[in-house]
């Protein structure tokens, strides 16, 4: 089995496809993956509910493509359809807009492309169907002049199609979409890392989860020397190693214990707020934190976890923060839980939003999320954070 495949959504680069309706959005999809995945026809409308499909691009590592509802649909249900393109939009790290070669008025893409800069998010204009209509000097004008672009121009039959863009894609990724490595700056060569990894709280049965296995993942890369153990081999751990680690990484739920035990030179953070950083700005998450300080019986928390899972017996998000912040503020503060997409567009009640660390999110999704907060001047921080915060050792915490 070809392990691109099974590598998870949230690491994917997110590259989604808009245009009106009929542009050709799903064809280009079907173009690029070669499969026949989005429904292609010529009824206006075709797609309704934004199509993923995972793939592999040579030169952009795994992506995962979006088709979406055309941004003029004005059927009945179009609204909402244009609603799920613009969640859509969110996750996206580069944004494809479809100019059809066909049509003659480009007020909608116009917007929309005023609105990608707004938001900052690199944008790929195509000008589609130049077999029906190779006269496309009035489109190229407007990209160029107004956006300082030059727009790709293709056809869904053409043979080269995905080489093509795939090289303009190449471009803008390497451009401006912002990478971190999860240990990037904690970690050298031949460093020896410990991981406190208490299996008994959260992960499935015969599997480590998404976050712990993705560490692990980026220490290999770095070289470092890798020692897993659970929380009750700490002692032993530190006992057979013949110097103290460089860094330990814990469990945020085990951090007060493993600070204590933790010899003095050892550098210690979480999985979480590791996650944190390469989904979101973690200075900002501990910023953040500081809030906690200031909350009273009266204030509201709305924690916020990315997996849908049903809770747990002591889950974190739903047990265990709730219980840290009413011991610390009092028994009244009031709490309000989502999860998966669903996030409050009114933030305005809450006095802080303490989010997950996102794992199963890409970053452009919780960057997005960390905007939302901002613009309705809410401070947003992440759960490995609270918790160090909450155990009175967050500035003895490294990220
Ligand atoms: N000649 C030609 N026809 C195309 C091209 N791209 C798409 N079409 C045709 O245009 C029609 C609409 O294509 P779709 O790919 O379904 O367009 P869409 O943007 O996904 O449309 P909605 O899902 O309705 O929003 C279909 O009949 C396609 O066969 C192209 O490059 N050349
Ligand atoms: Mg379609």
């Amino acid at each position: 089995m070809s392990n691109f495949n099974t590598a998870p959504r949230s690491v994917r680069l997110h590259i989604g496809i808009f245009g009106k309706t009929n542009s050709g959005k799903s064809s280009l999809l079907n173009a690029i993956t070669t499969h026949s995945t989005s429904l292609v026809s010529p009824v206006k409308g075709t797609t309704t509910d934004p199509v993923y499909k995972s793939i592999e691009l040579y030169g952009l590592g795994p992506c995962v493509l979006i088709d979406t509802a055309g941004f003029d649909d004005d059927g009945e249900l179009g609204p909402l359809r244009i609603k799920k393109s613009e969640d859509a939009l969110k996750k996206v790290d580069i944004a494809i807009l479809l100019f059809d070669a066909t049509a003659n008025d480009f007020k909608k893409e116009e917007e929309w492309a005023n609105n990608l800069r707004k938001i900052n998010k690199p944008f790929l204009p195509i000008i589609s169907k130049v077999d029906l209509n190779s006269n496309t000097e009035i489109i190229e004008k407007l990209i160029e002049t107004k956006f300082n672009l030059k727009p790709l121009k293709i056809y869904n039959k053409q043979a080269d199609l995905q080489q093509i863009l795939r090289k303009e894609l190449i471009k803008i990724n390497t451009d401006k979409v912002k990478k971190r490595s999860i240990v990037e700056g904690l970690v050298e060569k031949d460093d020896l890392v410990l991981l406190v990894m208490p299996q008994q709280i959260n992960a499935p049965e015969g599997r480590l989860i998404l976050p712990q296995v993705q560490t692990i993942r980026d220490l290999l890369d770095h070289q470092a020397i890798v020692v897993s153990v659970c929380t009750d081999e700490i002692d032993s751990a530190l006992k057979a190693l013949s110097k103290p680690p460089k860094l330990i990484i814990t469990d945020s739920q085990v951090f007060p214990l493993v600070y204590e035990k933790k010899p003095k030179e050892s550098k210690l953070t979480s999985f979480s707020i590791l996650l944190s950083a390469v989904k979101g700005d973690v200075e900002k998450f501990a910023y953040a934190a500081h809030k906690i300080k200031q909350l009273n019986e009266k204030s509201k928390v709305l924690i916020a976890e990315a997996c849908t899972h049903a809770p747990l017996t002591e889950d974190i998000g739903r047990v265990q923060i709730p219980r840290l912040l009413r011991n610390r503020v009092g028994e009244n503060l009031q709490i309000d839980f989502v999860s998966g997409t669903d996030f409050p567009s009114n933030l305005k009640d809450y006095d802080l939003v303490i989010h997950c660390a996102g794992c199963m999110f890409n970053r452009t999704y919780m960057m997005n999320r960390l905007k939302e907060c901002e613009d309705q001047n809410v401070l947003m921080t992440n759960y490995g954070i609270s918790i160090a915060e909450l155990s009175n050792i967050l500035e003895f915490v490294d990220y």
